[in-house]
């Protein structure tokens, strides 16, 4: 490797420091509690979900892609930006994923979000109960995707390997146990389902499908421009499918994570990218495993009108 690739990739982890504002050796599997709401403790602080909840301003144009974890929130990042360039993929190749659409809640962003202009792109893994506040005066609009929750569980499995600030149980039974219980992160899958869809009708919240977008992607990018009012012509539109695929974003080092250290995402056994599909499901869960899931989605779910395929 040239020195100057070293001395660059040295500024680069010295950037990664100071963003996360953390040094390999205070860095930690560890939890915040927020109000009952655990939360990965590294990347968040209370005074961070305050600000989103509470303090952050928002606009009529803004949009926000609102997800449980792993349920395709890069995905959304990487469209909104593809449309908001009308299919330029210049944006997606030069610049990070989280600073073209940053977490809210997260402490690293704040700087970020005050400087960006109109119309911002944001994106959360907020319960409804913590979402900004200044949302419900607003006309900004929300895209909330929904995926498959033994997908989600598998996908956050291997995340929680990666991602070296994440509480990890090895033991996949338990680690289901705890995805199954209060206890998971953001208020853990349910509750986040259950509370956005209690405002399912709104005309400024689009309800996206994971499943629904593998299997038909064009036509959901198609719905996502009709929703915020982009006219893109099929040039455009063919270029934001092309270039949100699962392989581009997987090689796009803009969006693969590959250039945040090893300390903070550690990618040699498992990618972040990782299959990108509906069903791994099928590949983790032992029939005992998926009975009690069943179970627990059944008694938590009854009254909530939703299927996957
Ligand atoms: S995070 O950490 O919450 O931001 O993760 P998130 O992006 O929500 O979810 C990661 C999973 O989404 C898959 N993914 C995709 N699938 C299909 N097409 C595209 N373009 C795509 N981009 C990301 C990614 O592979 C993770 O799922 P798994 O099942 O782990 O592969």
């Amino acid at each position: 490797m040239c020195p100057w690739m070293i001395w660059g990739s040295k500024i680069e982890a010295l950037q990664f420091r100071n963003q996360f504002r953390m040094l390999p050796e205070s860095l930690a599997r560890s939890s915040l509690d927020f109000q009952g709401m655990k939360l990965p403790g590294t990347v968040h602080t209370a005074e961070s979900i305050n600000y989103a909840w509470k303090e952050l301003k928002v606009f009529d144009d803004d949009v926000f892609n609102v997800t449980y974890p792993k349920s395709g929130t890069t995905w959304i990042q990487e469209i909104l930006s593809l449309i908001y360039s009308n299919g330029d993929p210049t944006p997606v190749k030069t610049e990070f994923s989280w600073d073209r659409v940053p977490w809210i809640e997260q402490h690293a962003h704040k700087a970020k979000i005050e400087s960006l202009t109109s119309p911002r792109l944001l994106t959360t893994h907020l319960p409804l109960k913590f979402f900004p506040q200044n949302f419900h005066k607003s006309k900004a609009k929300v895209i909330y995707t929904i995926r498959n929750p033994k997908d989600v569980c598998v996908s956050l499995y291997y995340f929680c390997k990666i991602a070296q600030f994440m509480e990890f149980r090895e033991d996949f039974q338990e680690f289901v146990a705890r995805f199954l219980s209060k206890d998971e992160v953001y208020s853990g899958w349910f509750e986040h389902v259950k509370g956005w869809l209690t405002l399912k009708g709104q005309p400024n919240i689009l309800f996206l499908s994971y499943e629904a977008m593998l299997k038909n992607p064009r036509e959901n990018i198609v719905n996502i421009c009709k929703f915020l009012g982009k006219d893109l012509d099929d040039a455009a539109i063919d270029s934001v499918v092309t270039n949100s695929s699962f392989k581009a974003m997987k090689e796009n080092g803009k969006s693969n994570y590959s250039a945040v250290p090893k300390f903070i995402f550690n990618q040699d056994e498992v990618s972040f990218y990782r299959k990108g599909i509906a069903g791994d499901h099928k590949n983790h869960f032992t029939p005992a495993l998926d009975e009690e899931f069943d179970k627990t989605y059944h008694e938590l779910m009854k009254d909530v009108d939703l299927t996957f395929t």
